[in-house]
């Protein structure tokens, strides 16, 4: 997240949005109404602030993008690509099969081969500069359809998707034509062509994490999108064209998992990168065993939030928020746990209340929304199927007593409190706007609680004192910790999970590493 986005922490004072009808699959009687608070007490609502769609033309029917131009699947199916805020058709996509992935996979081996690995890398770099100058350019129109696409919040697409997707271009242009600072004393060399395969919830942010350094690498790439979100990526492909980059240097081939796995297990592609479920990074493991390919995995996450009693309480309330409710907490990095210390647990959790109170939920393309559409049925199912486990199992439910729009995929911002780390809440990852609270006494209770997950991902410390932040972030396993903040993302900053989260690490100079043979 850029060091300007402040996601939920600026706004004022302000009531929960009004609509119409309550879906949460949570029991009624489960659901308190707001605390006491600012929300009850606050008599003014914002008016609607709705994006304009007129910037964005969204066509009827995409094809594939192979070797610069678009075409028909070989099968001729399509899919549909649905707007979750509204539940309805935005536009027809071409089912990829394994014979397209095949086609694209020829066309990036042989522009690897004549054109892009002959170009001077500072050629490779104005390419990149380039593609970074158009995303910004068309900033709005990127905004827009990606959060007509996925649900999130247009103020989230508009402030930290995309800005974020274009600064990952114009920070690997810089490298391009200085791989050899990046493994000193090797000769740097690229893998050829690369397959990738990305989720539903970043998607342009997740493109530019994988095309960019791979292209300033010297590689060609297939990139395969994730099926309810492929609009962003095949208005990158347009971004290629108007960049003149050569035909075959990125190719996007949309279709189901196994045209992914198509992809992937190709023995022309020399390295896969891949985020997602870790179930489907197992299987992509599997699929590329003892090929000899380059792989990284950035799979789920259960991150610890850790509130320590000398915390700032309201900044530690915002960090939490913006932890779990930012992108209505469809993030790997989410801090879906959050662990406080029991001296300060009642009086932070009513201030946490009250916050989460105000959150306004509702139209994605309102400039004033915080947490928009959860990306599909199936995931609002998944949440819902979980968020029941807890209450089953013994949790205390809290939701502000919004209202939800009655048409779209949405899902109330939810507190369990009196969780057992048992739970499947405290275990699973909910990828959804939940929050699971763990109460610890002391440092070495906090640190262990933090550690008992199969994830290791991210974490976050909420502490006055700077020895506690060093302390504590040591012991913590997780590729990424941050202390007194949360949710930060700068394309310099390598970003990364070991156990269940995957390994190697996306972003920074590490981040090119992965796309790196060296000699
Ligand atoms: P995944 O199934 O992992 O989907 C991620 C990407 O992998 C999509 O492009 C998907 O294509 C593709 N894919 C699916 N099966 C594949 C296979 N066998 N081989 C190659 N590629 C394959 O995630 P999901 O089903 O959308 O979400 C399920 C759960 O995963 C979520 O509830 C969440 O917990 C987790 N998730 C985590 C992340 C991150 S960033 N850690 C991101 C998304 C989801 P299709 O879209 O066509 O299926």
């Amino acid at each position: 997240m850029p060091s300007d986005q402040s996601p939920k922490g600026a706004a004022p004072r302000r009531t929960a949005a009004r609509a119409a009808s309550v879906t949460t699959p949570a029991p009624a009687a489960a659901v308190a109404p707001a605390s006491s608070g600012l929300a009850g007490s606050s008599p003014w609502a914002y008016a609607p602030a709705p994006e304009s769609r007129e910037i964005v033309t969204i066509r009827q029917r995409y094809g594939l993008f192979i070797d610069g131009k678009e075409r028909a699947p070989s099968g001729g199916e399509v899919t549909i690509t649905y707007n979750p805020a509204t539940e309805e058709p935005l536009a027809e996509i071409a089912k990829g099969t394994p014979a397209d992935a095949d086609r694209a996979i020829e066309a990036a081996d042989r522009a690897y081969r004549k054109v892009w690995s002959k170009l001077h890398p500072r050629e490779r770099a104005k390419y990149l500069y380039r593609i970074s100058r158009i995303l910004q350019e068309r900033s709005r129109e990127f905004a827009v359809t990606e959060t007509m696409d996925s649900g999130k919040p247009i103020r989230e697409s508009r402030d930290v998707d995309v800005p974020l997707a274009a600064a990952h271009f114009w920070y690997y242009a810089g490298w391009a034509d200085k791989l050899e600072y990046a493994v000193p004393g090797r000769r740097p060399e690229a893998h050829g062509v690369v397959g990738q395969v990305i989720p539903w919830n970043f998607p342009l942010l997740m493109l530019a994490w994988k095309i960019a350094p791979a292209l300033a690498a010297g590689n060609t790439v297939v990139l395969k999108p994730a099926s309810t979100t492929p609009l962003t990526a095949l208005l990158f492909a347009d971004v290629c064209r108007q960049a003149e980059l050569p035909d075959g240097v990125v190719n996007i081939v949309t279709g189901p998992g196994s045209t992914g796995m198509s992809i992937v297990t190709d023995p022309r592609v020399a390295k896969v990168a891949f985020t997602g479920s870790t179930s489907v990074g197992v299987t992509i493991a599997k699929g590329i065993a003892g090929q000899g390919k380059g792989l990284t995995l950035e799979l789920g996450g259960k991150a610890a939030n850790i509130v320590f009693e000398d915390a700032a309480l309201d900044q530690a309330v915002e960090g939490v928020v913006n932890g779990i409710f930012f992108n209505q907490g469809e993030v790997c990095c989410a801090g879906s746990r959050l662990l406080v210390q029991e001296s300060i647990a009642e009086e932070f959790l009513a201030r946490l209340r009250d916050r989460m109170s105000m959150l306004r939920i509702g139209d994605p393309m309102d400039k004033n929304t915080d947490i928009g559409a959860i990306n599909s049925k199936a995931q609002m199912e998944s949440i819902g199927e979980l968020v029941a486990s807890g209450v089953a199992e013994g949790a205390q439910i809290w939701q502000p007593a919004c209202d939800l729009p009655t048409r779209g995929w949405f899902f109330r911002p939810t507190l369990f409190t009196n969780v057992a780390q048992s739970h499947r809440i405290a275990r699973e990852e909910i990828f959804g706007p939940v929050l699971a609270t763990i109460t610890f006494r002391t440092v070495a209770e906090a640190i262990e609680k933090a550690n008992n997950t199969a994830y290791g991902l991210s974490a976050g410390i909420w502490t006055e004192k700077g020895s506690r932040i060093l302390q504590v972030a040591s012991a913590l396993k997780a590729g990424v910790v941050w202390a007194n903040t949360f949710n930060r993302f700068d394309p310099t900053a390598p970003f990364g999970g070991y156990k269940e989260s995957g390994y190697g690490r996306e972003g920074g100079m590490q981040g090119l590493h992965a796309y790196l043979r060296s000699s």
